[in-house]
């Protein structure tokens, strides 16, 4: 990919993406957020921009674990992970971020797929990246350092892998079709359905969940009237705070 990236505030990356997307509507915007970033600080930014359905794409990379800061319990670990913050282990039972993304007003995509399956991460991005509004994928995602092993049993036997298929969400081709031969056909415009999937325990659930590309974005309904140059912000904003001045500053001060 040719991309410009950008680093935001530990737990605003949505918020960021949405303030780029609402200045400059023409850009293709991708959040990469962990489960402690996007699930823990920066929880109410995830649910409410799944409200406002902005044309953006969010990868959520769950690896259970606040990895940078050294392995610290995240709202995503299982009970019973031994943390630096758990030491007796992880005592409470973990948000399903699929789930709680499809319980939200407004969800218009969500889909969820494993990093050791290259193919099919790119198709899913692919399909995310093409939906017209908020498009929320969550890759389960191993910390090479602190967790390498947690996916171990789906990455050994295929069989602990569900795949979802439909004409309009995944269609299977016949490398990953051979190897992962557990796969159920799921019409992604279900969200009933869509949910019941999300909550599965015994068998890892892949695929678009959900996608309805009806749902009214917020860019188009809040679309501003007309953008003002950067003088006229300057402008503007240099008499508004002027307002707000504590002791008497003429202008020349300012200069
Ligand atoms: C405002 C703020 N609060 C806390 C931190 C410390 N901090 C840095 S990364 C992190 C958690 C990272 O976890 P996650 O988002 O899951 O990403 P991972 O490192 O596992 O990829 C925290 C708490 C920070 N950098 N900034």
């Amino acid at each position: 990919m040719g991309t410009y990236g950008f680093h935001g505030l530990h737990g605003r990356a949505i918020a960021t993406a949405q303030g780029v997307k609402m200045r400059r509507p023409d850009l293709h915007v991708f959040v990469n957020t962990g489960d402690g970033d996007c699930c823990s600080i920066g929880t109410a930014h995830w649910i409410h921009a799944i409200r406002m359905n902005m044309d953006i794409t969010v990868m959520l990379h769950d690896n259970s674990v606040y990895g940078l800061t050294k392995m610290q319990v995240s709202p995503t670990s299982p009970v019973g992970l031994r943390t630096n913050t758990t030491p007796r282990g992880a005592y409470l039972k973990p948000i399903n971020p699929l789930v709680t993304t499809l319980g939200v007003v407004n969800v218009s995509f969500a889909a969820q797929v494993g990093e050791w399956i290259p193919d099919l991460l790119y198709d899913v991005i692919n399909k995310a990246y093409h939906h017209k509004g908020f498009s929320f994928i969550r890759i389960l995602q191993r910390c090479p350092h602190f967790m390498d092993n947690f996916f171990q049993d789906a990455i050994s036997n295929p069989n602990n892998v569900l795949l979802l298929t439909h004409k309009d969400g995944l269609k299977v081709g016949d490398t990953i079709g051979k190897l992962y031969k557990n796969q159920m056909e799921h019409d992604p415009s279900d969200i009933h359905r869509a949910r019941e999937l999300a909550s599965m325990e015994d068998k890892i659930p892949m695929g678009i969940f959900y996608r309805n590309d009806s749902i009214p974005r917020y860019e188009d309904i809040r679309k501003p009237r007309h953008i003002n140059s950067a003088e006229q912000i300057d402008r503007t904003l240099t008499k508004a705070f002027d307002k707000f001045g504590i002791s008497p500053v003429t202008s020349e001060v300012v200069k």
